[in-house]
């Protein structure tokens, strides 16, 4: 047995396993069973000082490598993600407690993050930008900025990760990363991986821990950007204390309260298979997630039985069984917020259409009585701008109905009352409709006849309002980790001022 097997489960700093410096420990949990999966050493402070400072000092080594030669080492870290994906799919599972189609798929993701950052360093980059002068040649660059923080959550634990480093560590960025607490078990196998791959000492390190940790990284100047994808709370209160800190810079993804408009001339199967897949997969622990259903009055009768009859009976039950649509909520804490927010909704004045939040003793599976259990509940209510049911997002199987007259201009106004803005679908046949949708929804994400859930990493993923600033994901993280140097060389021996500025150095002589 290797020291990196041995529990508890260690710290990877600067080309060590560390136990870091106060040995205290923590467990993660098989939320859809209760049972410990592991015992992790938590990190202080003072721990995840000695990884930025780990981070600090390999930076000028990796940033001095030809950028092709880093992405290399990125490829066999792709080889390490597809060899192992069931492996690393199931531990996504028995952490999170997705569904096990869910857990290979965050992997797989994981690795087109990967294919794409690699693949890119031998694309072309930048800009060769004419001047007004001919003997000057204009163009752009990128720096890395330095030190990377990573702090990333439990909902997608090995894809969000690698939204994050993959492009960082490529631009030739060092990284801390701390993985949610909920699964360090995780973020220690994408840790073997990195180092089988051959990832040098220092550039990549990984402390396991809590908020404290999480803080550490953002108080810590030497890091010079922080990414971050979770709570809109955390968020914005790194916002508050990176924002307008010079050289430093936040990337920041913060959920959303996502809605589906689903019009007059909607497909109804097309609607249905949408907002079943947008509120339930994951049991609606996406950021992309839907707890709004926008329904046009023409529809909304049909609509309605049938989204109740299919929220009625998806299967609820062990997330290692290929059957199974739902499994459990990842803790305590989600299952009470659950509950707060279907309470709130009855207060609110909301019909409820389907209550299946505390699961029949039956529908648990044998052997998962000590699990996080929930399923759909789903109600109607009158869209009303004051409600907090349909303004705050619950991050599990709460799914609002409204029901909407008019035109499309009226379903954008009410899809729009919200502070958040990351993710959204319209279904719809009519063009005209979907093209204003396109146009005017507010988020950063817009789906047309499609669940307004899984994006592809090609594609920039972030959100507007209070659901981001910045994109600490997908492609676009290359704005938050990278610098850009506008560069201009002159070829002749003169010295030439655009905009008609004169280049005479006059003297007191000439005058
Ligand atoms: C999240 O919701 O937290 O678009 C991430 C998706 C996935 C990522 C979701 N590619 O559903």
């Amino acid at each position: 047995m290797s020291d990196h097997d041995q529990q508890p489960y260690r710290h990877y700093v600067d080309g060590e396993w560390t136990t870091g410096e106060s040995g205290e420990t923590f467990e993660s949990e098989n939320p859809a069973t209760g049972e410990t999966l592991g015992e992790f050493y938590r990190a202080t402070p003072a721990d995840v000082e000695e990884a930025v400072t780990a981070a600090d000092d390999a930076f000028e080594e990796w940033r001095a490598m030809s950028y092709i030669d880093r992405a290399e080492v990125l490829w066999d870290v792709y080889h390490e993600l597809r060899d192992r994906t069931d492996e690393l799919g199931e531990i996504v599972t028995k952490e999170s407690g997705k569904e096990i189609s869910e857990g290979r798929a965050d992997v797989v993701e994981a690795a087109h993050m990967v294919e794409w950052a690699a693949g890119n360093a031998r694309h072309p980059h930048g800009d060769v930008v004419p001047s007004e002068i001919a003997e000057k040649d204009a163009y752009m660059r990128r720096k890395p900025r330095g030190v990377v923080g990573c702090i990333t959550p439990w909902n997608f634990p090995v894809a969000i990760p690698f939204w994050h480093m993959a492009v960082a560590l490529v631009e030739g960025n060092t990284v801390v990363w701390k993985p949610a607490e909920q699964t360090p078990w995780c973020g220690h196998t994408v840790s073997e991986m990195m180092i089988d791959a051959g990832v040098p000492d220092g550039v990549f390190n990984v402390v396991q821990g809590f908020g404290d940790a999480g803080n550490a990284i953002v108080e810590d100047e030497r890091v010079s950007t922080v990414l971050f994808t979770g709570s809109a709370e955390v968020g914005h209160k790194i916002d508050e204390k990176l924002g307008g800190v010079p050289g430093r810079d936040a990337a920041l993804e913060m959920g959303g309260k996502n809605g589906i408009v689903i019009t007059e001339n909607a497909d109804m199967d097309i609607a249905l298979h949408s907002a079943v897949m947008s509120s339930f997969k994951t049991t609606g622990q996406r950021c992309v997630s839907s707890e709004r259903l926008i329904v046009h009055e023409a529809v909304y009768d049909e609509f309605k039985a049938e989204f109740v009859d299919l929220a009625e009976s998806v299967a609820v039950g062990d997330p290692l069984d290929e059957d199974t649509f739902m499994g459990p909520v990842v803790d305590e804490g989600q299952v009470e917020k659950f509950h707060q927010y279907n309470d709130l909704a009855r207060e609110e004045g909301a019909e409820v259409l389907v209550d299946r939040a505390e699961l029949d003793p039956d529908e648990i599976p044998d052997g998962h009585e000590d699990g996080y259990w929930i399923g759909p509940f789903v109600y109607e209510i009158d869209y009303d701008p004051d409600l907090r049911c349909i303004h705050e997002e619950v991050f599990g199987p709460h799914v609002a109905l409204m029901e909407y007259s008019g035109d499309i201009e009226r379903a954008v106004e009410i899809h729009n009352d919200t502070d958040y803005g990351l993710a959204a679908a319209i279904i719809s046949e009519d063009y005209r409709q979907i093209n204003y949708f396109r146009d005017y929804a507010e988020v950063g994400l817009a789906y047309g006849n499609l669940p307004c859930i899984g994006a592809e990493v090609q594609l920039p993923f972030g959100g507007v309002k209070k659901s981001g600033k910045g994109s600490p994901s997908a492609r676009e993280v290359i704005e938050a980790v990278t610098e850009r140097t506008a560069w201009t060389l002159n070829n002749s021996k003169d010295i030439e001022m655009a905009q008609g500025l004169s280049a005479d150095i006059t003297t007191s002589d000439d005058r």
